[in-house]
């Protein structure tokens, strides 16, 4: 049973950053009020020498209302007394693109097939998310494997955003930029 309590929502337990480095496809997003990635969505993760947790994304985009480009991101996180729970810094290389600071919580993960992101932008009044994004990631381009799927159905319910996620096409979109 879930309230949609924010403060409520259940992480991954004992967060390991070194293992979760490396590259990440979005598979599916549930969107944010606003400007966002479209699709081929890739996220790469590293910890450097000081284990800082960092990362760079891909998407494409339209901004201007019409103009098509592969957004190159990058993030930087900052730690919080809970392992899976971070303050994420992120801008593009470009200054048109975004930039901003973003809850970035791991909700769940076997750190080899899947794994399941939230951010909530902003909390309502009651508690609950007003405004708010995930992604689902996997580390294969095609998507998740058939075992993971109920565990991603489950913990998309358990943050409340089950049924609001769109599936992310991967079509090459970014892979010569
Ligand atoms: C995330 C994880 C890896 C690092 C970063 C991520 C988020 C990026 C965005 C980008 C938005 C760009 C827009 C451009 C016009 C969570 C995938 C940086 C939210 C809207």
């Amino acid at each position: 049973a879930q309230d949609c309590q924010v403060s409520n929502i259940q992480v991954m337990q004992n967060f390991d950053r070194s293992r979760y480095t490396g590259r990440w496809y979005a598979v599916a997003k549930k969107d944010p009020v606003g400007l966002f990635l479209l699709d081929n969505i890739v996220a790469q993760f590293s910890v450097d020498g000081s284990g800082k947790m960092t990362a760079t994304a891909q998407g494409r985009v339209i901004i201007l209302n019409n103009w098509e480009m592969c957004a190159n991101m990058f993030g930087t996180f900052e730690d919080t007394p809970d392992p899976a729970k971070f303050k994420m810094r992120y801008w593009g290389a470009a200054a048109y693109l975004q930039s901003g600071n973003d809850d970035h919580w791991v909700i769940d993960t076997d750190y080899d097939n899947y794994a399941i992101h939230y951010s909530c932008r902003e909390v309502d009044l009651d508690g609950t998310c007003l405004d708010g994004y995930s992604f689902i990631f996997s580390r294969h381009p095609n998507g998740l494997r058939p075992e993971d799927q109920k565990i991603v159905t489950d913990k998309k319910n358990e943050i409340c955003f089950l049924g609001k996620y769109r599936r992310v096409s991967h079509t090459g979109f970014c892979e010569s930029s």
